[in-house]
């Protein structure tokens, strides 16, 4: 807060991290969109029932996962408020099977790439939901990028970034140099800091994971988890608590504030895929912010943010968290392997 009782916007943060970056305003006026599209987003989720928004459409995404109202809506949202603004080459959904083209007229730098409404099975339940995004360079040269340009390692990333639409609405994200942590003034219509530099504490008693699936998991997964379930009786000699929202950006928020891992491994259920999560719209964004807090994030086996992706809707095991907790699930890893 500044000496006048004022907050700063997020407008006046990201000019002040384009001054210092040097740069010349454009994923300022990007970022400017991702807000408005994220702002809508938050307003339909307040409305609810109101707005007609919950329930579901009768049809199925790429993933072949049933679409909510809500995801088709926010994945509207999002394209109609990043086409026109000139700063993107083009786009990629997790609702969308394919690279969403922006006209030639609009042409711009940058890639976006989005989960538009994030666990979104809490949607008719009244459960926080969240939407992702990470942007990307589009390589030099390309005019109409196709998917194989969106195939850049998670390293590559500009920014990424989360908005939480919980009891409040809150904007993370990073450029690259910390996180910084946003709350929405509903009756101003902006985001203002509220969460200056945010680190994942160190310190921990707390993991996040889908206790249902644990007759599935690999044998380093079921040692860490119950070494951490018996507590003061086992090696980690303190009492665990577990927390699942089964929302990633919930999840992951609560362990920016809080400190613990959130884990969606690999298991019997989901190897045959490749995992759970997506790792261009969840798991590489969320590991750049986890990053950049002083976390950590794998796959238990490398560092998610090094692995060079195949196909745009890639799925990946996911463990992040604190740096120490999730340096122990890895060294589980490489004792087995
Ligand atoms: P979604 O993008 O289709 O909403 O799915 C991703 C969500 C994550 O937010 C969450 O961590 C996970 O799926 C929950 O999975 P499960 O229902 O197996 O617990
Ligand atoms: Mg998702």
């Amino acid at each position: 807060m500044s000496e006048t009782g004022y907050r700063k916007t997020l407008t006046h943060f990201l000019i002040e991290e384009q001054r210092r970056r040097q740069g010349e305003g454009v994923l300022t006026l990007l970022l400017a969109d991702v807000m408005t599209a994220c702002k809508t987003i938050s307003d339909l989720v307040d409305h609810g029932e109101l707005a007609g928004a919950l329930g579901t459409m009768g049809t199925e995404n790429v993933q072949g996962e049933v679409q909510k109202k809500l995801d088709v809506q926010s994945n509207e949202l999002f394209k109609f408020c990043n086409t026109i603004g000139g700063h993107l080459a083009g786009m990629a959904s997790e609702e969308e099977d394919d690279v969403v083209t922006v006209p030639a007229e609009y042409r711009g730098r940058y890639l976006l790439l989005f989960d538009p409404l994030d666990g979104s099975s809490n949607i008719d339940v009244n459960v926080s939901v969240g939407s992702i995004f990470s942007i990307l360079r589009c390589p030099d040269g390309i005019e109409q990028p196709c998917a194989e340009d969106f195939l850049q390692p998670g390293v590559e990333q500009v920014c990424a970034g989360y908005t939480v639409y919980g009891p409040s609405t809150m904007l993370v994200i990073t450029t690259g140099n910390g996180v910084n942590g946003f709350t929405m003034d509903r009756n101003v219509g902006e985001f203002f800091l509220t969460h200056p530099d945010m680190k994942i504490p160190e310190e921990t008693k707390e993991f996040a994971i889908n206790m249902s699936n644990q007759r599935h998991w690999e044998a380093p997964v079921k040692r860490y988890i119950d070494e951490c379930v018996q507590g003061t009786d086992g090696p980690r000699e303190k009492d665990f608590n577990m927390r699942w929202v089964a929302s990633m950006v919930a999840d992951v928020h609560r362990i920016m504030s809080r400190g613990g891992v959130f884990m969606y491994p690999i298991c019997n259920k989901t190897r045959e895929k490749g995992g759970k999560l997506r790792l261009m719209y969840e798991a590489n964004p969320m590991s750049f912010i986890i990053e950049q807090a002083g976390g950590m994030s794998s796959t238990g086996r490398e560092r998610i943010m090094d692995v060079q992706p195949d196909e745009l809707h890639q799925r990946i095991p996911v463990i992040l968290g604190s740096k120490a907790e999730v340096e122990r699930i890895v060294s589980y890893h490489d004792e087995v392997d």
